[in-house]
């Protein structure tokens, strides 16, 4: 699942990648492109509408970082966006093991509830709680017998009463877990084809006979829109505390993972990947926006980058390389800086694309250290203006800097030609252009 809107919106991205700059036009163009790609996973189309304008209120309100591309800066964005779309952080569904918690099961007929109940008791078996499974679907013949059968094979036990009503199974269902010390109750409860009002009312009942801690809503990913609709009713009808999407591993657009946070308020708290009882996993927002943007590390990369850059040191710098005023030293806290994201090569590794380009590639990281040692063996005013540098004190800052004095021409020259292009670049571009020249010099930085 995923795959469609993935290759969609790589392929968004892919275009964005050349540009040099984000422009009220080219951020129009790609979130047009977005939108259709959301809506053809099925994303509800109000959520659709709401997150490309706040994308791209983002993209056009913030300065792009001096050490990323404007599309490394736009993929960072889009994935925040998902993010907060998810729900932004994971809700982690834990419980107590000293008293005995209750989980409702909530759904439509076959959206999952008692393969999830079955899930739901192994996974937190795992974690250490003593579960008990409660047959409360009286409706359906053969739902007991399942639920048992399931218990069974894990080695769960179930409580069942044939022939009684499913509140008075859920009175005495509770009543016989506390008494045994159970640690977590869940009540597995009948689907309907539709919502109706008795299947409603007895919910309700059961509901008001165990007072739940948490109520699953169980929703099949595959029927996308129309579970969100009915899943929104529901959520109306009883508090549900949380969804689970079951058969997410089918062929479903992801529409209903995307949309049924921001629809219903309702966390998805869980996601079913497959009719096996071990096939559940706690639902990230964050992973999963990774795995749908398929940008490899490049969040992670422009995360360090805003780690570590000081937006208003950009600014002073972007200044400075305006007024032909950037110096040696400004180049060496440069430097300094993109040591500081890792090595050269774990960082470019991380931008898609290149990383498998790099396998055995020696990029060598020791050039950034001759550099450093050269202009460290400088004085502050020799950093300043480097037109002072005559011939003896090369020599000096050579001999310092355990390097040749040719070594020290060869960078002196580097970081001429560099100025000389900024020069250029800003007589081209005008007023602006400043550090949004730098990303197209990168070739002609002496390292
Ligand atoms: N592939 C896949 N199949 C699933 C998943 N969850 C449930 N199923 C299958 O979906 C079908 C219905 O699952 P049930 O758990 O019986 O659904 P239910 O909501 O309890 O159904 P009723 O009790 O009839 O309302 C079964 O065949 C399950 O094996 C999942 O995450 N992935
Ligand atoms: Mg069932």
């Amino acid at each position: 699942m995923f795959e469609e809107l993935s290759t969609r919106l790589e392929s968004v991205i892919n275009k964005f990648r050349g540009q040099s700059k984000i422009t009220e036009e080219n951020i129009s163009e790609a979130m047009r492109e977005v939108k259709r790609a959301l809506l053809e996973a099925d994303v509800n189309f109000k959520v659709v509408k709401e997150f490309t304008k706040s994308v791209q209120e983002k993209a056009l309100g913030e300065d792009v970082l001096s050490s990323v591309t404007p599309g490394q800066f736009f993929i960072k964005i889009v994935h925040d966006e998902l993010v907060k779309l998810m729900g932004g952080a994971q809700r982690k569904v834990e419980f107590e093991i000293n008293r005995t918690n209750v989980i409702l099961m909530a759904g439509l007929q076959g959206s999952g509830k008692t393969t999830a109940t079955s899930k739901l008791a192994l996974h937190y078996r795992k974690k250490g709680h003593r579960p008990l499974m409660v047959a409360c679907d009286v409706h359906r013949p053969a739902a007991i017998d399942q639920l048992e059968s399931l218990g069974k094979s894990l080695d769960i036990p179930v409580f069942s009463e044939r022939g009684k009503g499913a509140v008075e199974i859920a009175k005495n269902g509770l009543v016989y877990a506390k008494r045994e010390g159970y640690s977590l109750v869940i009540f597995d409860t009948a689907g309907r084809l539709h919502i109706d009002e008795e299947m409603m009312a007895e919910l309700r009942d059961v509901y008001s006979a165990v007072n739940p801690d948490e109520v699953f809503f169980v929703a099949d990913a595959m029927t996308g829109q129309e579970a969100v609709n009915v899943a929104a009713e529901f959520t109306k009808q009883v508090n549900c505390t949380g969804v689970i999407l079951s058969k997410l591993d089918g062929d479903a657009r992801g529409g209903a993972a995307l949309s049924i946070n921001k629809v219903l308020g309702v966390p998805l708290c869980f996601v079913g990947v497959g009719e096996k009882p071990d096939a559940l996993e706690p639902f990230y927002p964050d992973r999963y926006a990774s795995r749908i943007l398929g940008m490899g590390d490049v969040v992670s990369l422009v995360e360090k980058a805003q780690q570590i850059v000081d937006v208003e040191e950009s600014k002073k710098l972007e200044k400075k390389l305006r007024n032909n005023q950037f110096s040696l030293q400004d180049f060496l806290d440069q430097l300094r800086q993109i040591q500081k994201m890792g090595s050269l090569k774990d960082l470019m590794s991380m931008i898609p694309g290149i990383g498998n380009k790099l396998a055995g590639v020696d990029l060598d990281t020791n050039q950034l250290k001759y550099i450093e040692a050269i202009i460290c063996s400088m004085t502050m005013e020799e950093r300043e203006k480097p037109q002072i540098l005559n011939g003896s004190r090369r020599k000096r800052i050579a001999n310092g800097s355990g390097r040749t004095v040719a070594d020290v021409n060869r960078l002196l020259k580097q970081f001429e030609d560099m100025r000389n292009m900024m020069k250029q670049i800003n007589k081209m571009s005008g007023k602006k252009g400043g550090m949004k020249g730098m990303h197209g010099m990168k070739g002609k930085m002496p390292f």
